[in-house]
């Protein structure tokens, strides 16, 4: 038995779909009948009570969320498949550092952004509380991008965690110039199993 993944087209289910599709993992894929910035079914809390995408059944039947640790969970899983540099390296500690700081950051401002009557009970602060959000992105992209190693982000080889960084370029809307992300999500783009996963999700973006 395989994994099987719930998401909604480009939703952050797209980089666990190119985790799994990295580490040829045999995975069902279920996609919700949903669009971005609206709840998800009711009925889909019996699966995730949290009720948020992306959600992940592991071989054994048991339910992992949050999309980072799903990330470092399946690079511990599939170690041959080098989604991420060796555990116990100084590059792996700056894979952990990274990936979370875009989960708590990032994914965060996101969902601010996408959902702010949740982050305010004043409906006339909504399009403040989105305004800064995308402001909060820019600057957590904007350190992100300067801390790249280059030419990806932990330094030669691409991992899960460029994927993720190049979701939240596309989800990103303010004007900081980001070069090297850019060339980052240029490089996801172009990869030969994670590109046409993208195209699914992004189209051309
Ligand atoms: N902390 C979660 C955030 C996941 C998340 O916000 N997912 C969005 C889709 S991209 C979602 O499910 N939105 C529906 C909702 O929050 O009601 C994670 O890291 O996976």
């Amino acid at each position: 038995m395989g994994y099987t993944l719930y998401n909604r087209p480009g939703s952050g289910g797209f980089v666990v779909e190119a985790a799994l599709a990295l580490a040829e993992a045999p995975f069902e894929l279920i996609e919700l009948d949903s669009k971005p910035g609206m709840p998800l079914p009711e009925s889909f809390r019996a699966t995730n009570p949290w009720g948020q995408l992306p959600t992940l059944i592991l071989p054994d039947g048991s339910v992992m969320t949050e999309t980072s640790a799903i990330l470092v969970h399946l690079a511990l899983a599939f170690p041959e498949k080098r989604l991420a540099p060796p555990p116990g390296t100084p590059a792996h500690a700056a894979f952990l550092r990274w990936t979370v700081f875009a989960n708590v950051n990032l994914y965060e401002a996101a969902l601010r952004r996408g959902y702010p009557f949740r982050f305010t009970d004043d409906p006339e602060g909504e399009d403040a509380v989105r305004t800064a959000a995308i402001r909060r992105m820019g600057e957590a992209l904007a350190l992100i991008d300067a801390h790249a190693a280059g030419p990806f982000l932990l330094g030669g080889e691409m991992t899960v965690a460029d994927v993720y960084i190049a979701m939240f370029l596309v989800w990103y809307r303010g004007d900081v110039e980001l070069p090297r992300l850019a060339r980052i999500r240029d490089a996801v783009r172009r990869h030969p199993v994670v590109g046409p996963i993208w195209r699914r999700h992004y189209g051309d973006r």
